[in-house]
């Protein structure tokens, strides 16, 4: 097997993986982005044409491996960037699993959260876009949302900052293993 230095920049971090997952254009890689430092490396997904970005990021102390899924609409897939997607989750097995969806479509997005759910993935979700969602005076309860789901929900705008450092706190509670599986859903 060749061995490169990607494979080392990988060897040196942690195991911890954080997956970014969602729709296509709902700000995954501006999230990867504001996640990731300087060891970035992307590269074709084995046998595709689909690249993949992985980097390196500290949360609350621990390394870890963010990985910046292409865009996908359903756990069942029809193409072969939702192939890649499926297979990045459920092989890389993934500490956290970040959700981000569009605040102002959340509808027609919580059923791919409830794909990953039942596929047993660590999910959090976060509504980006809350920027524009509020410029359409869309109210979202989230609160409520959490609790429905059993799992934590973020109110985000990636593209400013917002949500991100709430964000990183709950990361880095399932990374320290504080909190690693979803929480119980509310009856
Ligand atoms: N208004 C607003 N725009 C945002 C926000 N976050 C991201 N965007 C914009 O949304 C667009 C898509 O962002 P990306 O990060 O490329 O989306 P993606 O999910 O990686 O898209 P794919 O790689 O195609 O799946 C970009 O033009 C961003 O600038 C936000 O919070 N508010
Ligand atoms: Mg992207």
């Amino acid at each position: 097997m060749s061995h490169t230095p990607s494979d080392d920049a990988r060897a040196q971090t942690a195991h911890a993986r954080v997956v970014l997952v969602g729709n296509p254009n709902v700000g995954k890689s501006v999230l990867f982005n504001r996640l990731t430092g300087r060891y970035v490396v992307v590269s074709n997904y084995p046998g595709t044409t689909v690249e993949v970005a992985r980097g390196q990021a500290r949360i609350g102390g621990i390394t870890c491996e963010v990985i910046d899924t292409p865009g996908m609409y359903s756990l069942s897939p029809i193409t072969e960037e939702e192939r890649v997607a499926r297979a990045l989750l459920l092989r890389e097995q993934p500490n956290v699993v970040i959700h981000v969806v569009d605040a102002k479509n959340l509808n027609r997005m919580l059923s791919l959260t409830l794909q990953l759910l039942e596929a047993n993935l660590p999910v959090i979700l976060l509504l980006n876009m809350m920027d524009e969602a509020e410029r359409l005076h869309l109210h979202i309860d989230h609160h409520a949302l959490a609790k429905r789901l059993g799992i934590p929900v973020i109110p985000a705008s990636l593209i400013s900052g917002r949500g991100v450092e709430e964000l990183k706190n709950i990361v880095s509670e399932y990374l320290s293993g504080r909190q690693s599986r979803n929480l119980p859903p509310a009856d």
